[in-house]
């Protein structure tokens, strides 16, 4: 089936264009023409931008989103939050899975993301008994994304250590352990989860240095078969001080002298590194997925991104706890930690460039790249996946060109009109299609979990 979608502006790889005119067959773009009135059967919207890739999710971590917000008995940290969180993982089951990864998955969706890379290691039963299906829970996965529309990437984690030097893991941690000679058949479950979904893809996400040996991320990264590999490094001090003690490196340069970092990589996070680790990391062709809300909300500490963008560093932008699920958001803040270090204004930018601008081009270039999709953006031959903005937001209004970007980023909240994704409209007037049923359902699923 063919239709078309028309837009005034629309952003294309090439740059702004007007009056912009999308033919669409079986779900991908087949031709883009500009300068170009709309025809009569043709859907008609004001500012169209490609989807925006998610790079870096833990989908069910949206079930507790603002319940760890609370002051404990001794000095809240990262690692108090991360008690929290695993007794919170602890109780979901596979329909609790698919219940929240949907809430989580309307709302990436309502915000302009159209992709997800979901970072999973909540694998076997609460005893810690692998399910039948191996992939219960990365189905369960699959199951939201395909009821929501979202693309997935399916990111399978190896986790078999509790800290540096292969520490036993702890209670708590249960659920995440694999043998790692048998991650292989978590991969091809996985693999056999995702097939039925459109343009869903596989890779490996060893969880961090902390979590596996190097012989172990060896054997993770040789089952990625080509797809995206994934890695938290760097986060937290105690992290870089724990790999010091362990290897006298720093996280991020151990990865870069031990493993072939290029660009199937992402480092997620990837806060503290030295000038060094930076420009090693910038050149390797590696994406840093960099998550600022989660980042701010755990208190990781600042990603030095003018240093690494101007050694020509890709970056990309991810939801991660899903504390708040705001694409816009996250770029926002991205740039505002950059400000509130060094005291200036458009630190991202390119010379005379917008910030807007270039913060969007490198997320969709970073993230399309870390998710392994190969061809995105509003070209014939990507999937139709994107959004359009309300033209007459009092922050839209009278502009046009990288100012509606930056008006988007910087000076709005729900501007996001329409989303498509495979050239299906799944979000109108900013509400996606299926918000009312999956909210009611996730309200059930909390009701149970936190009673
Ligand atoms: C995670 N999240 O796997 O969900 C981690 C916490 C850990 C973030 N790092 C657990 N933001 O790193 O050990
Ligand atoms: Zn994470």
């Amino acid at each position: 089936m063919t239709h078309a979608l028309w837009f005034r502006h629309a952003l294309l790889p090439t740059g702004w264009a007007e009056q912009v005119r999308l033919e669409l067959a079986a779900g991908v773009i087949t031709s883009v023409a500009t300068n170009t009135p709309p025809q009569p059967n043709d859907e008609r919207h004001a500012i169209a931008l490609p989807g925006l890739p998610n790079l870096h999710s833990h989908a069910f971590q949206r079930g507790m989103a603002g319940l760890a917000e609370v002051r404990g008995p001794s000095a809240d940290s990262f690692w108090t939050w991360r008690e929290v969180m695993y007794r919170f993982a602890h109780r979901i089951g596979p329909a609790e899975m698919q219940s929240i990864a949907a809430m989580a998955f309307v709302e990436m969706l309502e915000s302009g993301f159209t992709r997800v890379g979901e970072f999973h290691y909540i694998h076997h039963a609460p005893d810690g008994t692998p399910y039948a299906d191996l992939a219960e829970m990365g189905a369960r996965l699959a199951a939201a994304a395909d009821e929501t529309g979202i693309a997935l990437t399916l990111l399978p984690v190896l986790y078999h250590c509790g800290g540096f030097g292969g520490q036993p893991t702890g209670d708590g941690q249960r659920r995440f352990v694999n043998r790692p000679d048998l991650f292989g058949l978590l991969v091809s479950a996985s693999r056999r989860a995702v097939g039925f979904l459109p343009d869903g893809v596989v890779g490996v996400a060893p969880h961090s240095l902390r979590a596996v040996t190097p012989d172990s991320l060896s054997l993770a990264v040789s089952q990625a078969q080509g797809g995206p590999i994934h890695i938290h490094i760097a986060e937290q001090m105690r992290e870089v001080e724990d790999c010091v003690a362990w290897s006298s490196q720093r996280p991020v340069d151990w990865l870069l002298r031990h493993m072939p970092v290029n660009d199937q990589w992402c480092l997620v996070h990837a806060t503290h590194m030295d000038r060094c680790e930076t420009q090693r990391l910038a050149h390797s062709g590696a994406v840093a997925g960099l998550c600022p809300i989660t980042e701010a909300n755990l208190g990781d500490g600042l990603f030095n991104a003018g240093d690494f963008l101007a050694e020509g560093g890709r970056i990309g932008i991810g939801s991660d706890s899903n504390v708040l699920i705001d694409a816009a958001g996250e770029l926002r803040l991205l740039e505002y930690g950059q400000r509130l270090t060094h005291r200036g204004r458009n630190m991202l930018a390119m010379d005379k460039g917008s910030t807007g601008r270039r913060l969007f081009d490198a997320a969709l270039a970073g993230g399309t790249q870390a998710l392994g999709q190969k061809r995105v953006g509003l070209v014939p031959g990507a999937a139709a996946d994107l959004f359009s903005l309300k033209a007459d937001h009092p922050s839209l209004v009278a502009r046009r060109g990288d100012a509606l970007l930056d008006g988007f980023i910087f000076a709005g909240r729900s501007m996001v009109d329409g989303v498509w994704r495979r050239g299906r409209r799944v979000v109108s007037d900013g509400r996606h299609h299926a918000r009312d049923t999956v909210t009611v359902r996730f309200a059930k699923t909390l009701e149970s979990l936190l009673s």
